[in-house]
């Protein structure tokens, strides 16, 4: 894993693609679950999964938020290498996981050719910085092969976008229509610039949420793109958010996640890191009531050292 070198072409071009990054046989898992959450490929095109219905004519219909109806899945959030790569980009051992979704995308089950845009829009409340320490970082993951003709992303490096202003944001496609100091038509030379994330399944595409990109078309016969969207800040940077987790906690998946979790991912979701003051016997009793499958040792004051 080659995080230097990533870290190089994130700061220069606002996003990396990392083919297979994330490693066959530590995918196989999540994969194997996907369908708890979506129709597989022939069920959705010979019509046999109910399920189909919700992905038709809207191309947000196929997202699932975390936590996900399959532990797996959810546990992929926040892979060891994941964090490591989050960790390495944003230069910060402590990040935070803010977003994560899973997508489903079928072809012919709507149009998912989308303009360019940067994401910060609803990624935080203020404006993309480069400054080290002030980013975020998102993540698309492949959860299966990704060609050109699945609909992969196109992103376009800062080479080409460092002096556009923050507004207007999405930057149309010739021809296209729309309204608001938020939208202009593009420079035809954008989208010349634009390269392909295509990659096999465990690719991972790093983009910070500044970055010009956009969903494209699936057109591959009966194809089907299981992708998931993650978004990674400092756990001190409180402007970046998507989600509060709290509000699904009481689910019966954020506490199977739990469950299963690692401290260092539980951190990544806000636990506080073992020898934090918030560690007592009294929170330690609680937490023993509500989550009776966790491992608490790693937190106890008596097993753990003083977080620095
Ligand atoms: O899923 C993708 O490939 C890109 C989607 C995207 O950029 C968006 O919805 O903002």
């Amino acid at each position: 894993m080659d995080l230097a070198g990533a870290e190089r072409t994130w700061k220069s071009d606002g996003f990396v693609i990392l083919p297979g990054f994330l490693p066959a046989a530590e995918l196989t898992s999540a994969v194997q679950e996907l369908n708890l959450l979506f129709p597989s490929a022939d069920e959705f095109h010979d019509g046999t999964d109910p399920r189909r219905e919700r992905f038709l004519g809207d191309e947000f219909a196929g997202i699932d938020t975390f936590p996900f109806a399959s532990t797996e899945i959810s546990l992929l959030a926040v892979h060891h290498r994941i964090l490591a790569l989050a960790a390495a980009l944003l230069e910060d051992d402590d990040v935070h996981l803010y977003g994560a979704e899973a997508w489903a995308k079928y072809t012919g089950a709507c149009d998912y050719d989308q303009d360019l845009h940067r994401d910060y829009l609803n990624h935080t409340v203020l404006v993309p910085s480069t400054t080290p320490g002030c980013q975020q970082v998102e993540m698309f993951v492949f959860l299966n092969d990704v060609p050109d003709d699945l609909g992969p992303p196109h992103l376009v490096s800062r080479e080409h976008t460092a002096d556009l202003p923050a507004v207007p944001n999405w930057l149309l496609r010739p021809g296209q229509g729309g309204a608001g100091r938020f939208v202009a038509q593009a420079d035809p030379e954008l989208y010349a610039a634009e390269v392909s994330g295509a990659g096999p399944a465990g690719t991972v595409i790093a983009f910070e949420p500044g970055t010009f990109h956009r969903g494209t078309q699936l057109t591959a016969p009966r194809g089907a793109r299981y992708s998931m969207h993650l978004g990674f800040r400092p756990s001190s940077l409180q402007w970046g958010h998507r989600v509060g987790w709290a509000v699904k906690s009481y689910t019966s998946e954020w506490v199977d996640f739990v469950g299963r979790a690692t401290p260092r991912q539980l951190q990544a979701l806000g636990f506080p890191p073992p020898g934090h003051r918030y560690w007592t016997p009294e929170t330690l009793a609680g937490m023993a009531l509500r989550y009776p499958n966790l491992d608490l040792s790693p937190w106890s004051p008596t097993l753990s050292r003083p977080a620095g």
